[in-house]
């Protein structure tokens, strides 16, 4: 069924019907609306891995997963959705907390004072079957799926059905069956939806729990699959025949890969007849962001002028409004050190203390977690050309597939048809182009020449 239909907008009368697709209910104008996918909330996370912070900072993140759920509230009301649906690893333990019990019931009660209905499920982190729940009765318009069986919520506005949304929830924390066969297109009209915590195509990042692959999304009949479990923000399907997405950890929680960057939720906007009407939207939610900051020193003559490049850089990075209003927790990787210079191998443990200084006071805050340094290496590509041997023949061959873009794009594909199930190929971040073929070239040589150079190559 095609997808790619008319945008969101006034609706316009005796629109054209894709081949194909399911014919609109009895009249000429479907009812729109639009729904909230959030995942891995994992409220009330304690931020292990930021290490020593001062009071502020880490009270300031101590909260930080809690504000993120009320940026989603907030952001679902100003959205207008319908719906907002939450797969999974909502709380970070079974523990859950009572903090973060209280401050998800406030939430849900004010989405469902404003009409909005919310369907729910449990993932590894916090299962059914474990811990324990201060709230025995969730507000009239929330669902909590149970774990026995997929459960089937029916949305509708003024009495028209917009949707059925389907759910499981993992009762215990190593949930090893293919849940998503489970899933079967209801009856009814409108929207069809699957939520879901599992693991689509052996993602190796992951835990294997609830494990399937892309054929099974595919049979389910969902018009949409609200996923959970991966943090990193990706689409699986992206219209074929259905939407799968990933809308990754609502809040980032460290400076692991998958936690980098902007996290939120996808907004995805539908009608009651054709499903999905246009590829889902990512709205940042979070309040403390996690992010690399590489700078050559190349431009500064001692340590002193790099620890005030570095306060500058953090300045800069504030201003863009991709920042505005958010807390910044930086690494900060330093290139091209002089490896002989003995004050910058004196001063390497200290930048971080120096440039925290730098900072101190800034509001929101900025914490610059670690300064790593990373030493010129270099490269004499010319002698090593001379060399003859493997790792001249590398770069001769990395030259030929620079001369031949046919030959490059070949090689990826034999490489992405390698990978578990194919998902590397398809997974990609929503809204974000994958790397370009030379840039992975250039990266991939300039690893190979670091392993294979690793003694003498520093200077
Ligand atoms: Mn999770």
């Amino acid at each position: 069924m095609a997808k790619q239909r008319a945008p969101v907008g006034p609706c316009r009368m005796a629109r054209p019907i894709p081949a194909g697709s399911r014919p609109p209910r009895s009249k000429v104008c479907p009812m729109k609306f639009r729904f909230v996918h959030a995942a891995d909330l994992h409220l009330d996370t304690p931020f292990a891995g930021v290490g020593r912070t001062d009071e502020s900072v880490a009270a300031a993140l101590r909260d930080a997963s809690l504000d993120a759920w009320d940026a989603l509230v907030d952001c679902t009301l100003r959205e207008q959705a319908a719906l907002l649906l939450l797969a999974g690893d909502v709380y970070d333990g079974p523990d859950r907390g009572l903090r973060a019990q209280m401050r998800l019931l406030s939430g849900l009660r004010r989405l469902v004072d404003h009409g909005v209905r919310v369907v729910m499920v449990h993932g590894n982190h916090d299962p059914l079957g474990t811990g324990w729940s201060a709230v025995r009765t969730w507000p009239a318009g929330v669902t909590v799926c149970g774990s026995d069986a997929v459960e089937s919520t029916v949305v509708e506005r003024d009495g028209q059905r917009l949707a059925t949304v389907h759910g499981v929830s993992y009762a215990r924390a190593d949930e090893g069956r293919n849940l998503a066969r489970l899933f079967r297109r209801g009856p009814g009209p409108g929207l069809q939806v699957g939520v879901l915590h599992c693991n689509v195509g052996a993602d190796p990042d992951h835990a294997a729990y609830a494990p399937c692959g892309l054929e099974d999304l595919r049979a389910g009949g969902m018009d949409y699959w609200a996923l959970g479990h991966v943090h990193r923000r990706r689409s699986v399907l992206a219209g074929d025949p259905c939407f799968a997405c990933y809308p990754g950890t609502l809040q980032g929680r460290s400076l692991a890969a998958g936690e980098l960057g902007a996290k939120g939720a996808l907004v995805v906007d539908c009608d009651d007849a054709y499903g999905v009407i246009a590829p889902p939207r990512f709205v940042a939610l979070d309040r403390v962001r996690f992010v690399p900051l590489e700078l050559d020193v190349a431009p500064w003559p001692d340590v002193a002028a790099a620890t005030q490049g570095v306060v500058d850089a953090l300045a800069g990075m504030r201003a863009d409004p991709e920042y505005t209003g958010r807390a910044l927790v930086v690494r900060v990787v330093l290139r091209g050190v002089p490896a002989a210079d003995p004050a910058w191998q004196a001063a390497a443990a200290e930048l971080c203390a120096q440039v925290q200084e730098g900072v101190a006071g800034w509001t929101p805050f900025v914490w610059c977690e670690s300064v790593q340094v990373r030493l010129r290496s270099v490269v004499d590509r010319a002698a090593i050309a001379g060399r003859g041997d493997f790792a001249a023949e590398l770069m001769a061959h990395v030259a030929s597939l620079v001369a031949e873009p046919a030959a490059l794009q070949a090689l990826l594909g034999a490489i992405d048809s390698g990978l578990p199930a194919g998902i590397a190929a398809v997974a990609r971040e929503v809204g974000a182009p994958p790397p370009s073929a030379s840039a992975l070239l250039e990266e991939a040589e300039a690893h190979c020449l670091r392993l294979l150079l690793a003694e003498g190559a520093a200077t």
